[in-house]
């Protein structure tokens, strides 16, 4: 098992995720681990928080330096392994279960210097209450899974991209539903290779990337 190790466990920080750049940046290895019992910065993507009741939720950060462009995805999968059979990827960066938000993944990084920080936070025993739609896991420990996620991220993050592609198509919470995002809308068709979404749209069909665009109304299981 290469993953989780060292591992660094705050009592409280502000974000797991800033703090493994911080060690990214002066040189952790592959794997370095960095979890908290609670955050009180805790980051979403594009400026948005993460919230979690303290105790409540797993909140972890790997710094990775071996990762393609799947990778927010892959961490869904191995979520959603965890997670159980109904769990669903909801491109790009969710887990849920029947419909609920269970955990969300921020990749952040800096490709060009061989380096990426994978953050997962997820619902284990409770949801944040004023969070709509937020999920649980309805599990009671931390710990156990850690490391069943530790160990699903292992395959994961190391399967070839087909087959990640094939198990993605089978757990996409979005697959055959009607998306739209600022500029169109669509029939959602599955992840491409690069990690986009493909989309049906009248005039034929869109990739569109997580980078660049966000989803307004996803339909169906979104
Ligand atoms: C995400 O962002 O879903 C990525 C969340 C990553 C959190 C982990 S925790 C460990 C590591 N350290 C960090 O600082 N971050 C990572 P996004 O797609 O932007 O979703 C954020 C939105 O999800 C918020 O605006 C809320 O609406 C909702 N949300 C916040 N907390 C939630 C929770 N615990 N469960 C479900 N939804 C939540």
């Amino acid at each position: 098992m290469t993953l989780g190790r060292p591992r660094l466990h705050h009592r409280e920080i502000d974000s797991t995720n800033r703090r493994a750049r911080e060690l990214a940046g002066t040189g952790a290895p592959h794997g370095t681990l960095v979890t908290a019992g609670v955050q009180t910065a805790g980051r979403g993507r594009q400026g948005r928080r993460w919230e979690a009741p303290e105790g409540s939720a797993l909140l972890c950060s790997l710094v990775l330096r071996e990762f393609d462009a799947l990778l927010s995805l892959r961490a869904g999968l191995a979520v959603a392994d965890v997670a159980g059979a109904a769990a669903r990827v909801k491109w790009p960066n969710d887990v849920q279960v029947d419909g609920r938000k269970v955990a969300g993944v921020l990749v952040e990084g800096r490709p060009h210097e061989g380096w990426a920080v994978l953050g997962i936070g997820v619902n284990v025993s409770a949801a944040p209450p004023d969070v709509p739609d937020a999920g649980t896991l309805g599990r009671d420990g931390v710990e156990p899974v850690l490391a069943e996620l530790l160990a699903a991220l292992e395959t994961r993050l190391a399967e070839p991209k087909a087959a990640a592609l094939d198990a993605l198509r089978a757990r996409d919470a979005l697959l055959g539903s009607e998306v739209r995002w600022e500029g169109g809308e669509g029939v959602a068709d599955g992840i491409d290779a690069d990690g986009g979404l493909r989309v049906t749209t009248a005039g034929g069909e869109q990739i569109l990337s997580a980078g660049e665009v966000h989803l307004t109304r996803p339909g169906g299981a979104g």
